[in-house]
């Protein structure tokens, strides 16, 4: 039986961000180093499939450092943690070491300083997520205050409107993420922050690359998890660019091939959590069923890379 003809559109950036890379390193030369069992302290990274793969390897995830006993070492995962993690790791006298991405800890750099300097701050960012807790963490209990959309804007309630600093997510869409910046910018027109926002260059990247790819495509998968925040705003940003159909999948198996009865062009992403070879079990499921030329719809090229810790590079 012949196979229907599919372009597949793949986006270029996708996949694995520098943050990601290196915070799968850290557990990997963890392991070598130390031996397991290691611990890490939530998902390393959001993926079931990169989680899996560390626990068969020895690693033994947990949520809380209570968890953990003070004799094994401790890895703090990619998102960040508040600060009030690494000093009770500290007063245990535990073995730790920290894979927060280097451009998340720059926003904890960024808000510490501005307190700091007298400024309170306003978080952009969702509430509970890991990176959101992190990032507040860095101040008091109570000293950040959060706002996720532009509605919240019109009702934080601030110590001194011309005292005012905010800071964001890593990981947010880049156009919602504008408006709340200009409902603030608006409401308190001294507040201070980034050039733009926090948004890191692997997230704006993959949101473009979606943007090129969305306008091509009838339809659009973006592989990753579904508490995998940048994957999540990556199927918003295929939608809102004009691609009806627009869906989340871990792997292959969780492909509605029904849903996509008719199309004749693909487009394909990968959150930054999500690994080369699960993309490549998405595309080969397509290879399966339809009669496949792929186009890179490639937006920017990267080339991010992160050092591990020293406690890491030295050797055992
Ligand atoms: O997109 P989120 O923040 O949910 O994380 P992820 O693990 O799916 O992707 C990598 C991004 C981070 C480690 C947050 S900076
Ligand atoms: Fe770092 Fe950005 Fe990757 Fe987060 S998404 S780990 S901030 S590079």
């Amino acid at each position: 039986m012949t196979k229907p003809p599919l372009t597949l559109y793949l986006a270029a950036p996708r996949g694995f961000c520098a943050g990601v890379d290196r915070a799968i390193k850290i557990v990997e030369m963890a392991l070598e180093k130390w031996g397991a069992p290691v611990y890490v302290r939530h998902e390393i990274v959001h993926n079931k499939y990169v989680v899996d793969d560390l626990r068969a390897k020895g690693a033994v995830f947990v949520e809380e450092l209570d968890e953990c006993p003070d004799d094994r070492p401790v890895i703090f995962s990619a998102h960040g943690v508040p600060k009030s993690v690494p000093a009770e790791a500290a007063s245990r006298e535990m073995v730790y070491v920290d894979a927060t991405c280097p451009l998340v800890s720059k926003v904890h750099i960024e808000a510490e300083r501005h307190a700091v300097n007298g400024l309170q701050i306003i978080m952009i960012g969702h509430a509970g997520h890991p990176e959101t807790v992190g990032t507040m963490g860095q101040l008091p209990d109570g000293d950040v205050l959060l706002v996720e959309t532009p509605e919240d804007v019109a009702h934080v309630e601030v110590r001194d409107p011309g005292k005012l600093a905010f800071v964001t997510q890593t990981t947010l869409s880049v156009d919602d993420t504008a408006d709340i910046v200009t409902a603030l910018q608006a409401r308190f027109p001294d507040i201070t922050g980034p050039h733009k926002e926090d948004i890191c260059y692997a997230t704006t990247n993959r949101q473009e690359a979606v943007k090129a790819m969305a306008e091509k495509a009838d339809a659009m998968l973006v592989v990753g998890a579904p508490n995998s925040s940048n994957s999540r705003r990556l199927v918003e940003v295929g939608a809102r660019a004009g691609c009806s159909y627009s869906q989340l999948v871990q792997r292959a198996a969780d492909i509605d091939w029904r849903a996509l009865d008719g199309i004749t062009t693909m487009g394909i992403t990968a959150g930054a959590s999500a690994p080369e070879v699960l993309i490549n079990e998405v595309i080969d499921a397509f290879r399966d069923r339809y009669d496949v030329t792929v186009e890179q719809v490639e937006t920017a090229q990267e080339n991010v890379e992160f050092k591990v810790p020293r406690v890491l590079r030295e050797p055992a």
